[in-house]
C-alpha cells in the first residue's frame, strides 16, 4: 500500500496559472479572466493537438503562440512587450494557498512531471521554493501528456514501479491519463468539476494538495 513516490503535475496543480490575470487586468482592464481562461485552453488544446500531429514544440513557444491566438481572438492588441511580459509571468506563479505546507509534510520522494519545458519549470520551481527531488519535463519524450511515454519517463528516472508511485494532479484528464497507464491516482478537485467521461476513475479525489496520503 506505501506509496515510493509522490509525482506532481505542476500547472493547475501545485501552481495557479490565473495568476497572470493582475498583469493582464494592467494591460486590458475588465478582460484579464477572460484572456487567461483562453489563454490556458488554448495552450493545453495545442499540446494535444502538437502531439497528435507528432509536432512537438516546446511548452514554452505553444503558451506563447496560445497567448497571441487568445488575445486574437478577445481582440486584445498585443506587442511584443506585453507578450514578454505576460510570458514572465508564468515563470512567477502563485503556488495555491495549501501547497507549500502540504509538500513539506510529505515524508516520501517527490517529484514534478510537467508539461512545461526546462526553461519555464527550473525559474517557476526555484521562485517557488518547493523542495522537490526531481523535476521532470516532456521535453525530454518531446510529446505532451496524457501520451503514456510521458508517465513512463517518471518510473524511469525515479527507478520506482509504477504501482508504487502517487500521481497527483487537478487536471481531470491528466489524472485519467496517469490512471489509465497504472499509476494510483490522486485528483484534485478545487472546482468540484464531474469526472470526465474516459473509462476510468481516480483512486482518490481530494479538495487540495493537504489530503493527499491522508
Ligand atoms: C502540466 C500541465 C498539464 O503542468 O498543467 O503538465
Amino acid at each position: 500500500m506505501a506509496l515510493q513516490a509522490l509525482v506532481f503535475d505542476a500547472y493547475g496543480t501545485l501552481y495557479d496559472v490565473h495568476s497572470v490575470v493582475r498583469r493582464s487586468e494592467d494591460f486590458w482592464p475588465g478582460k484579464g479572466a477572460v484572456l487567461s481562461q483562453l489563454w490556458r485552453a488554448k495552450q493545453l488544446e495545442y499540446t494535444w493537438q502538437r502531439s497528435l500531429m507528432r509536432r512537438y514544440v516546446p511548452f514554452s513557444q505553444v503558451t506563447r503562440e496560445a497567448l497571441a491566438y487568445a488575445c486574437e481572438a478577445l481582440q486584445l492588441a498585443l506587442d511584443d512587450g506585453r507578450s514578454h511580459a505576460l510570458m514572465q509571468e508564468y515563470l512567477r506563479l502563485a503556488t495555491y494557498p495549501e501547497v507549500p505546507a502540504a509538500l513539506a509534510a510529505l515524508r516520501v520522494r517527490k517529484a514534478i512531471l510537467s508539461n512545461g519545458s526546462p526553461d519555464m519549470l527550473a525559474p517557476l520551481v526555484a521562485h517557488s521554493g518547493l523542495a522537490l527531488d526531481a523535476v521532470l519535463s516532456v521535453d525530454e519524450v518531446r510529446i505532451f501528456k496524457p501520451a503514456p511515454e510521458v508517465y513512463q519517463l517518471a518510473v524511469d528516472r525515479l527507478g520506482v514501479r509504477k504501482e508504487d508511485i502517487g500521481f497527483v494532479s487537478s487536471n481531470c484528464w491528466d489524472a485519467l491519463g496517469a490512471k489509465s497507464f497504472g499509476f494510483r491516482v490522486y485528483w484534485i478537485n478545487r472546482l468540484k468539476a464531474p469526472v470526465d467521461a474516459l473509462g476510468f476513475q481516480p483512486d482518490r479525489i481530494v479538495q487540495g494538495a493537504h489530503e493527499v496520503l491522508l
